[in-house]
């Protein structure tokens, strides 16, 4: 066989060369950054949050020291340089000190979420060989150092299970300080998780070079200032508030980070007033009901200078209620954890920012836009101005490979480079990008990706389940739903609700649960003998007018 591959597909020596010849690359890890930023920003607020009803401050001295204390208490376990830890942590106030703590040690956090459940963190452990799991005792009603256990002990490589909150965790955060070696700033830093489309998560491997340009990037292009207040409202471990501009665009312009510990209207207006929040992010759903709870609201949002909204389409119509209802500057974002992000720039006219999904950080971000029927997707399938074809980009903070996926990545990535985002999109004489669809079989359920796959996978280990096809539905809050078509095994019924209850048993995030299951007798199938999933949809919407 081919072998799972390296940790790292690094990039070209000539473009790497390239990259740090344009200033893009800079040679410092974020162990490093913080040092600096600890002696810059000494006595300023870096971190405010609150876990279990205790609310926390901390200044870029204090958040530098407890970070030197988590690193040296992880090298006393024996947790150093190249080891993986899978870290789940909600948005409290520990997430920064742990994460530049596990930096400073050399480790790697693989950024799992909190909706993850025992099979993902499994997988995720599995496939790095983690040494340590580190999450918190319980939140929001789910045990996750019980669900952290269980998984140690199915996966021989976990030798750790550390909760946020424990005695131990506080004795390790209590460790004398010591000087640990820098790891390598070309090498890899963390793994992020792609939204993927086949049966398991991928991981992304981010260099401390290629991500802290574009952190530096997109602190400049939100106009982050060091009074600004960036507030974390999604799940902080993902892309999008870690790093567009996020929590760590934050941190490195010398600005307060707060951390929302849910993203509701109720809890973000209320934090927005008290810390005088400047800039946050949410993706269209979330912005949907922040724009409906304004109108009531008692709260004063006058702080309020920016809404990032990306993750999923934002429709020009959301679009043009934001800056009324909220009093600030919509700035849409067209990210990916693989790499490429799109900003609309805060000058932009009104049409531009309004109507697409913005334009790359950099000017060495390379986009090809090509026939999506086209399989090798070369420069000779380019489409015209204007047309829509499917994305393809490389760029110096886009990834050239995932981790230990060498079958998927020679289908993932092109000959020469380029990642296949999957995305459909339209390109403005401006460099404005339009999303106007996806060819990838992925389930974009407000800004969380669902990938058919996975979900017709964890079905089809049902008894009665012989085929399952997992489509994507309009749904008026979310963009889209799940639906999960499913043929039944020979003298089978399966009902809905068990199916549901069977997926959710099976210890996966909730939101890859169906929405919707139908029981039908076949599919319909494409000439090749394959699944017609463009049909499905096509069923499905027939279904609906009928009622
Ligand atoms: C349409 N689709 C979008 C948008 C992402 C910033 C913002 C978002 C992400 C993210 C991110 C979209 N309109 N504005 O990492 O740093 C869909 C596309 C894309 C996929 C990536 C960031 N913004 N999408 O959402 O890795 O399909 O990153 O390929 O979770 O989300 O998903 P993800």
């Amino acid at each position: 066989g081919e072998g799972p591959g390296p940790d790292h597909v690094p990039w070209p020596a000539d473009v790497a060369a390239r990259y740090r010849a344009a200033g893009y690359w800079r040679g410092q890890t974020f162990g490093a950054l913080l040092t600096s930023l600890a002696h810059a920003h000494a006595g300023r607020l870096a971190v405010a949050g609150e876990r279990a009803g205790t609310v926390t401050r901390w200044t870029y001295a204090e958040l530098d020291e407890r970070a030197h204390r988590i690193a040296a208490g992880l090298a006393g376990l024996g947790i150093g340089p190249g080891d993986h830890v899978v870290l789940q942590l909600p948005n409290i106030p520990e997430f920064m000190p742990v994460v530049f703590g596990l930096w400073r040690a050399g480790a790697r956090p693989v950024f799992a979420l909190p909706a993850h459940r025992r099979t993902e963190l499994r997988h995720f452990a599995a496939q790095t060989g983690a040494v340590a799991i580190l999450t918190v005792e319980s939140h929001e009603g789910h045990e996750h150092a019980a669900t952290a256990r269980a998984v140690a002990r199915d996966v021989a490589s976990l030798r750790h299970v550390l909760a946020v909150g424990s005695a131990e965790f506080d004795d390790l955060a209590a460790t004398a300080p010591r000087e640990l070696p820098d790891p390598d700033p070309a090498g890899v830093a963390f793994l992020q998780l792609s939204g993927g489309s086949t049966g398991v998560p991928k991981l992304i491997p981010r260099t401390h070079d290629d991500y802290l340009f574009s952190v530096r990037e997109s602190a400049r292009i939100c106009a982050l200032r060091p009074d600004s207040v960036y507030m974390a409202a999604l799940p902080v471990a993902h892309n999008f508030p870690l790093s567009s501009p996020g929590v760590l665009g934050a941190l490195h312009t010398g600005a307060a980070v707060v951390l929302a510990p849910r993203p509701d209207a109720g809890t973000a207006f209320r934090l927005i007033e008290a810390e005088r929040v400047t800039i946050t992010g949410v993706v269209p759903p979330l912005a949907a009901a922040w724009v409906q709870a304004a109108s009531g609201t008692g709260r004063d949002l006058s702080s309020l200078e920016v809404l990032l909204v990306g993750g999923a389409k934002c429709g020009r119509e959301l679009a043009g209620r934001i800056a009324p209802a909220l009093g600030c500057r919509l700035q849409q974002v067209f990210g990916m954890a693989e790499g490429l992000v799109c900003y609309t720039r805060l000058d932009d006219p009104d049409e531009l920012v309004l109507g697409t999904q913005g334009r790359p950080i950099s000017p060495d971000d390379e986009l090809r836009i090509v026939d999506p029927g086209d399989p090798d997707a070369s420069s000779a399938d380019v489409v015209g101005p204007g047309e829509v074809g499917a994305l393809l980009t490389r760029g110096p903070y886009t990834i050239r490979g995932y981790h230990r996926a060498a079958a998927h990545n020679a289908a993932a990535f092109t000959p020469d480079g380029f990642y296949r985002t999957g995305d459909l999109v339209r390109r403005r004489p401006s460099g404005h990008l339009e999303v106007v669809g996806r060819a990838k079989e992925q389930i974009n359920r407000g800004g969380e990706k669902v990938a058919a796959e996975e979900v017709e996978d964890h079905l089809m280990a049902h008894p009665a389940v012989l085929d399952a096809a997992v489509v994507a539905v309009p749904d008026e809050y979310l963009g889209e739903r799940t639906c999960a078509y499913v043929v039944p095994a020979a003298g089978a019924a399966p009902t809905a609700p068990e199916l549901r209850r069977f997926v959710r048993e099976r210890g996966v995030a909730t939101f890859k649960v169906p929405d919707l299951v139908r029981v039908v007798d076949a599919f319909p199938a494409t000439g090749v003998g394959k699944t017609s999933k463009r049909d499905l949809r096509a069923a499905l919407a027939a279904l609906r007018e009928d009622g």
